[in-house]
């Protein structure tokens, strides 16, 4: 073993396919494993050294970053779980790892329960909500409603390309909520039955601005000039810190497959090349704070433009590369 090289245990490179490959995958999901995998790696070192050792976990933490650089969750659990190790010996790092992996990861536990009992205050009885793909931040506020007693109606957009919005529309009629499934171009003649739009989150950055499913900044404008509310659910896990010193968030472009089938293409092209011809499938877009009404987290609910308070008091400063100190 070299010092530029470093041992990655087994199990770390094994999580490190799984995200890689979507096996793991949801905001939550991926940072629980990264948790265990760092506490993994600390737990199987044989680092013979204080400095030996510190250098594995900065490998298995680049070789589990590199896999979805853009799912902010990682990064912010890798940040989370380096940043408060201390130690004078190989077994107090050891421990500290392993404590802070756990602290995460039970943190991470409570958080979506907590999230959804706050949303849950903003709805009323009889409330209609309007659905945007699938999020289950934004779930836990509408079952959290209904333990509370609350009676709640859903209309669910079906959120084109994959359709994440009849995951949404099943989860919600095992619960016995109302659903009223619609196509995401009628979003805007339903929207005067809804009393508020509940939407996740895939990142958040520092100016508020939020990252979700395309067709969510659309939804937001239509829903501002109806006058309708728009509530964004999403666990601290999803602020974006990098954004703190202007990074942008990146966009994830996917498959045109997903928009076009093989068979469609042909219909309209005849099955020639077309060089003049291509097919864009943005998974997300941007909705300016401007046109959020609140943004709900297991820390309480926040006007969009005041969440940098928070991810500071969380992130601290932003450090780049979440094992660099
Ligand atoms: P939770 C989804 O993206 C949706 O955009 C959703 O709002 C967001 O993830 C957050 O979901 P995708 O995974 O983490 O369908 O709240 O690309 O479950």
């Amino acid at each position: 073993m070299t010092t530029e090289e470093p041992a990655v245990a087994p199990a770390v490179a094994e999580t490190a396919a799984d995200i890689a490959a979507m096996r793991t995958r949801g905001a939550a999901t991926i940072a629980d494993a990264v948790a265990e995998a760092l506490a993994t790696q600390a737990r199987v070192s044989e680092a013979d050294g204080v400095e030996a050792f510190r250098a594995e976990l900065r490998a298995a933490a680049q070789r589990l970053y590199e896999t979805r650089p853009t799912a902010v969750s990682l990064p912010n659990a890798l940040r989370y779980v380096l940043r408060g190790i201390d130690g004078e010996t190989v077994t107090a790092l050891r421990t500290a790892t392993i404590d802070r992996a756990e602290q995460f990861q039970a943190d991470l536990a409570q958080a979506q329960s907590r999230l959804g009992e706050i949303g849950a205050n903003r709805l009323r009885d009889g409330d209609v909500v309007m659905t945007h793909c699938h999020s289950t931040d934004a779930l836990a506020c509408i079952e959290s409603a209904l333990a509370d007693g609350k009676a709640i109606e859903a209309i669910v957009k079906e959120t084109r390309p994959r359709k994440q919005g009849h995951i949404t529309a099943s989860d919600l009629r095992e619960w016995g909520v109302p659903v009223t499934l619609i196509v995401d171009n009628a979003a805007r003649r339903y929207l005067d039955d809804a009393d508020h739009v509940l939407v996740g989150a895939d990142a958040i950055t520092a100016d508020g601005s939020v990252i979700n499913k395309i067709g969510t900044s659309g939804l937001a404008v239509m829903a501002r000039e109806r006058g309708v509310p728009v509530m964004v659910a999403a666990q601290t896990i999803k602020l974006h810190p990098d954004t703190m010193t202007g990074h942008s968030v990146e966009i994830e472009l996917r498959d045109e497959r997903e928009v076009l089938t093989e068979s469609e293409s042909v219909e309209i092209l005849g099955g020639e090349d077309d060089p003049e011809f291509s097919v864009a499938n943005p998974a997300f877009d941007v909705t300016p704070p401007r046109h959020v009404d609140a943004i709900v987290t297991e820390h309480g609910q926040f006007p969009p433009e005041s969440i940098v308070t928070l991810m500071r008091d969380l992130f601290g400063e932003p450090t780049g590369r979440p094992w660099e100190p």
